[in-house]
């Protein structure tokens, strides 16, 4: 009997014990997370473990609509810069196809959330490419499969969703000039990494600054324009090639063909950008000893894009001038490299700083900026701009410097290049190279 008693209660406390570890490891499964803590707890080395369980998330939703892929941030910042987020301060989002009517993510673009789903590993294909650089953490995605577990923490939009904006409604008189066949020639690029991170921003520069082009004597023949999966976000403006290591080879290719020794080449990169190892130690002289190279980014791609690749293939192309307009994160970082007599480069900021779009979030600050002052107007509203500060008509690439720096609304310093050696300055000389070059 008594036996019997001690086996029962024994028999009681195995079970109770078995019962504290299983609440236990079915509390672990459950992670729930603040913004202040970032996405570590998920987003860790084995956070494939957590598959199929439901997490908890806090954060900012970025949800931009056509192809965009949405994701939470933990701060606004963090969709504000265009350097590539650090994988604790986001993690995609996907919405049931089932609730494809009821859940909205758009509608929550710049607001605070708290969402709790379903832990994923996405099946997006530029996701995946992509991860080949940055980690396979870079795929965790929270599936929202209940519309009760999205909730507004903080209803005020944090940023805006870039707005639709067409060239010619913002500059009829321009888009009326006829193109003269010149001897100019224009390579567009943008990647933007992957579907969460192309963001549409870039798509309004480019179409802006093809457009300008065209209005300055850029035959439509001569412009070639790389741009993510090589696919536009609209029809307004043509798209030639992908954003890969062919689609950018191919580009150049082809201008290579419709260049000589008289060309004027105007070069616009855009997306984000970032420090990478400098394997050939090349990026390194003066006082900079990082060994580190800057990648400017492809898109669904597993290589990285870098500085020295852009270097070797447009070295090569025969030419009279260039103009390089550079808006990445680290655009500073390609001065050196694309060094050279009878070059104008302007960047967003220095080789080593993250920049940033404009304040309505709609184009990049630097490019925005600098269609401002090429065209007179601000691309999105009637404030008109006057860059020609020694009033002979036209607008040099000196003069646009000077406006975009004495506008600049973030905190980055935009940088310039025209004496050929490779250094950047913030006060060049009115009288350099660049003085007499205009678009
Ligand atoms: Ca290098
Ligand atoms: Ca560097
Ligand atoms: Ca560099
Ligand atoms: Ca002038």
């Amino acid at each position: 009997m008594k036996n019997l008693k001690i086996k029962t209660k024994l028999t009681i406390a195995v079970m109770s014990i078995a019962m504290i570890f299983f609440s236990l490891s079915s509390c672990k499964k459950k992670e729930s997370l603040t913004t202040n803590e970032g996405y570590g707890k998920v987003k860790s080395d084995n956070w494939r473990d957590l598959i199929d369980n439901e997490v908890t998330v806090e954060g900012y939703v970025v949800s931009e609509g056509g192809s965009h892929l949405a994701k939470l941030v933990t701060q606004p910042e963090k969709y504000l810069v265009d350097a590539i987020i650090p994988e604790t301060d986001y993690i995609l989002l996907e919405v049931n196809s089932d609730l494809a009517n009821q859940i909205v993510l758009g509608d929550y673009h710049g607001k605070k959330v708290r969402i709790t789903g379903v832990l994923k590993a996405t099946s997006d294909r530029s996701m995946n490419a992509s991860s080949q650089f940055l980690g396979d953490k870079s795929l965790a995605q929270v599936k929202i499969d209940d519309p009760s577990k999205l909730v507004i923490i903080d209803n005020n939009i944090k940023f805006g969703r870039p707005t639709y904006l067409n060239f010619c409604e913002r500059y009829p008189i321009i888009c009326d000039l006829s193109v003269t066949i010149s001897n100019k020639t224009a390579l567009l690029y943008s990647g933007g990494v992957n579907a969460s991170s192309a963001y549409y921003r870039y798509w309004n520069d480019l179409k802006f600054m093809y457009n300008t082009l065209r209005a300055n004597g850029y035959s439509a023949a001569n412009i070639r324009v790389v741009y993510k999966d090589g696919t536009g976000e609209d029809t307004d403006i043509p798209v030639d090639y992908a954003a890969n290591p062919n689609g950018f080879n191919d580009a150049v290719d082809y201008l290579k063909g419709r260049m000589n020794s008289n060309s004027q080449f105007f070069f616009m990169m855009n997306n984000h950008g970032g420090p990478t190892t400098d394997a050939n130690g090349d990026d390194n002289r003066g006082g900079i000893n990082d060994n580190l190279d800057e990648n400017y980014c492809y898109y669904n791609s597993s290589a990285i894009f870098l500085d020295d690749t852009i270097a070797a293939k447009i070295n090569r192309m025969s030419m009279k001038t260039m103009i390089v307009v550079s808006k990445p994160c680290y655009s500073g970082g390609i001065i050196w490299d694309l060094r050279g007599t009878n070059r104008v480069i302007l960047t967003s900021g220095t080789e080593f700083q993250v920049t940033y779009p404009n304040l309505a979030g709609t184009f990049g600050e630097l490019t925005y900026n600098f269609l401002s002052a090429i065209n007179g107007k601000f691309p999105d509203a009637a404030t008109t701009v006057d860059a020609d500060t020694n009033n002979d008509g036209k607008v040099s690439m000196y003069e646009a410097y000077i406006y975009i720096k004495n506008t600049e609304h973030r905190n980055e310093q935009p940088q310039f290049s025209d004496d050929g050696t490779g250094t950047a300055t913030t006060s060049p000389s009115s009288s350099g190279f660049g003085a007499g070059v205009f678009l």
